[in-house]
């Protein structure tokens, strides 16, 4: 079948203070230079490259309540969402390309302001839900949820550079995929909120077709709101997909990845999409920084309509011989 006519609009957002590991800053750079842009225009994608995002440096950036960097996130985040929010009004579907996943927060803030109320759905090892008060590590890659709930608002504290920002997400409207590394705090929150959840046990159990299924029957049982995916690539398995700050064992194959992001496309919800936390300086070797970078690129062309089973343009006719 003919692909429908889509259009990418790409940010790259080279920010690492999320966490504490050098090299995720340099993931959008790597994301190109395999070939993204090119191989979705191929694929007859409209793209526009917005380019990368500079970062205002932040000097005095004391842990605050426990959390590192706060300032340099709130602040970063702040230009995110006025980026995605020019994207949309641009009638693009937004791609983030991180930096670490402290960098939703301005994406899922930028594309809500612009569209309103969303799904979000949030593919990940890690329900990166704890609030600053929960965290053990204080690394704000592990909190970005706890800031977009409008059910969390009265337990993040007020942070400095973070007053731009409110709550846009219901936990309604919130799907989680592909989670085996939950803090407690953050099961709590889970189960007291009533977020659903497809962890990796659900998905062995149901499989990846029905896990699809039933995450779109969910997230459109009334309205049809626009999808926001939200993917770390730490969802998938390690032995794809090594070259990232936190990774976990047992994870999602090559191609269930492909297949949510193939089944999502086809919604004609999806939105925007976030690919944070390929980090090339943790591959031990130039195969697992290729092989990392290579599953990423693959899942963003999934995203924009490319199947497996292959396709052809709506005028092609064979050649006589
Ligand atoms: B990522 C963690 F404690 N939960 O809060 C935390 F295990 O964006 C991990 O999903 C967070 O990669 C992982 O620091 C953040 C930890
Ligand atoms: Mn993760
Ligand atoms: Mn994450
Ligand atoms: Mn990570």
């Amino acid at each position: 079948p003919p692909l429908p006519q889509r259009s990418a609009g790409i940010i790259g957002a080279p920010f690492s203070k999320g966490q504490h590991r050098g090299g995720v800053e340099t993931g959008p750079d790597r994301i190109r230079a395999a070939g993204l842009l090119q191989r979705l225009q191929q694929q007859g994608c409209a793209v526009k490259d917005y380019g990368n995002l500079e970062f205002e440096e932040v000097t005095e950036d004391e842990p605050v309540r426990g959390s590192s960097r706060v300032r340099a996130v709130g602040s970063a985040n702040h230009r995110l969402s006025e980026a995605v929010q020019a994207v949309k009004k641009d009638g693009h579907t937004a791609v983030m390309l991180g930096g670490d996943h402290s960098l939703a927060i301005g994406s899922i803030h930028g594309h809500s302001a612009a569209v309103g109320p969303l799904s979000v759905l949030w593919v990940d090892a890690h329900a990166d839900v704890n609030t600053p008060l929960t965290s053990y590590t204080g690394n704000l890659h592990g909190q970005p949820m706890s800031y977009l709930l409008h059910e969390l608002r009265s337990k993040v504290p007020a942070l400095p550079n973070f007053s731009w920002m409110k709550p846009c997400v219901s936990a309604r409207d919130l799907v989680y995929i592909g989670l085996r590394d939950v803090d407690p705090a953050e099961h709590y929150i889970l189960k007291l909120l009533g977020v659903k959840v497809f962890s990796m046990s659900q998905v062995d159990h149901l499989g990846v077709a029905r896990v699809m299924e039933e995450t779109c029957d969910y997230l459109c049982s009334s309205v049809k709101k626009p999808i926001h995916l939200s993917f770390d690539i730490d969802a998938i398995d390690p032995s794809i997909t090594p070259a990232t700050g936190t990774p976990v064992v047992g994870g999602l194959t090559y191609r269930e990845g492909l297949y949510i992001t193939e089944h999502l496309s086809q919604t004609g919800l999806l939105s925007a999409v976030d690919l944070v936390e390929v980090n090339p300086l943790r591959g031990r070797t130039e195969d697992e920084v290729r092989s990392t970078v290579g599953t990423a690129v693959d899942l963003l062309l999934a995203c924009f309509g490319r199947v497996r089973e292959g396709n052809h343009p709506s005028d092609y006719h064979l050649p006589d011989p």
